[in-house]
Parts: structure tokens; C-alpha cells; sequence
């Protein structure tokens, strides 16, 4: 799929945020890559050190269940899921690649927690080196400022005050 990622982050600053990176050890060299791009961009917003976690599990598949169950122990703000699935010669690569989207969208969407998607879906080896860092991106630079700046987004959504619900305010009470 063709398409532009933002050039800059519009996500402001974590403050003290936790966030965690999820790898998929399958094409590592290539992995790696990705999970380089995420720790920087997550540096760049202050995200270092003990406020960062990484965990490899063996494949994209299993990318959604690890950020479902991190996601349900409540320590981070956001997740960020990197994998590089390369097509075959078998439909193997169409299982691996809708589960691990299905799978991480539903980690997101069942915990409230933003799980962002930087896996590589490439029809060739070439194909996925340029997302990892080469003439097309870096797709997990793209998914750590897309989880920074969800993150900051719900922040801010759950820290809006409440707009008063029709027929509920001061007014229509004392009208009874
Ligand atoms: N996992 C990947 O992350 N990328 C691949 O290209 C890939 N291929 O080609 O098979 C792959 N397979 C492993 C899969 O993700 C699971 O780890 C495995 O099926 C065990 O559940």
C-alpha cells in the first residue's frame, strides 16, 4: 500500500509515560531495525530508560496476545507492535498477517490502551528493508509516534471536563 507517515511528530512531550515496544524475532536483522526506529522516536519524546520496555516474542503472530496482556496490566500508556511478515510461496503469509492485525487492533480496542501496528507486510525481502529505515520509512518510528500521540490524545479526552447531558443541568432540575 502506498501512502505518506507524517514527516514530524504532533505528539507533545510523554512526561513520565511508560510505554512498551513488542518485537517479533522472525526476520530480526530486519526487526530490529524497526525496533531502533521505535526506541528513537519514543527517546525523542522523552521516553528513556526505565520509562521503555522491550519484548520479543518468536512472530508476528503472537505480537497481539503479548500487547493484550501487557496492555491489561495497566503500566503503560501506550504500545507499539513491530513485526516484518515476508510473502512465501504459500497463503501462509495472508494467516500471519491478518492475525497480527486483528490482534493487535483488539488489544487496543478491548483494553483502552493505544497498541499501534508497525509491522511490514512486504511481497519481497527488498520491499522490507525500505520500510525499515531505507527510501520508504520506518514503520516502527511511524507506530511509536502514533502510540505517543494517541496516547496524548486520550490523555487529554479523559482530563476534558464532562459537557453537561440535555435535560440533566441545574436548570431542567428545577423546573420539576
Ligand atoms: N512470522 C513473522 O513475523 N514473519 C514472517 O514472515 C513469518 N513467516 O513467513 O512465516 C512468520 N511466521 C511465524 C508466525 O508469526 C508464528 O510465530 C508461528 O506461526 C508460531 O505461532
Amino acid at each position: 500500500m502506498a501512502g505518506i507517515a507524517p514527516k514530524r511528530s504532533v505528539a507533545p512531550a510523554a512526561r513520565g509515560q511508560r510505554f512498551a515496544v513488542v518485537v517479533a524475532r522472525f526476520n530480526e536483522p530486519i526487526s530490529k531495525k524497526l525496533l531502533d526506529g521505535a526506541l528513537a522516536a519514543l527517546a525523542d519524546h522523552g521516553v528513556t530508560g526505565d520509562l521503555v520496555e522491550v519484548h520479543w516474542v518468536p512472530g508476528s503472530f503472537e505480537l497481539g496476545q503479548a500487547a493484550m496482556a501487557l496492555a491489561r496490566g495497566g503500566r503503560f500508556a501506550g504500545i507499539v507492535c513491530v513485526g516484518v511478515v515476508i510473502k512465501g510461496a504459500t497463503p501462509h503469509f495472508d494467516y500471519v498477517c491478518t492475525a497480527a492485525a486483528h490482534g493487535i487492533a483488539r488489544a487496543g480496542l478491548d483494553t483502552g490502551v493505544p497498541v499501534t501496528f508497525g509491522v511490514i507486510t512486504a511481497l519481497t525481502e527488498e520491499q522490507a528493508w525500505e520500510r525499515a529505515g531505507g527510501a520508504v520509512g520506518n514503520r516502527g518510528e511511524e507506530a511509536a509516534l502514533a502510540a505517543l500521540e494517541m496516547a496524548a490524545w486520550l490523555r487529554a479526552r479523559r482530563g476534558a471536563p464532562r459537557e453537561p447531558r440535555a435535560g440533566r443541568g441545574r436548570k431542567a432540575r428545577g423546573k420539576r
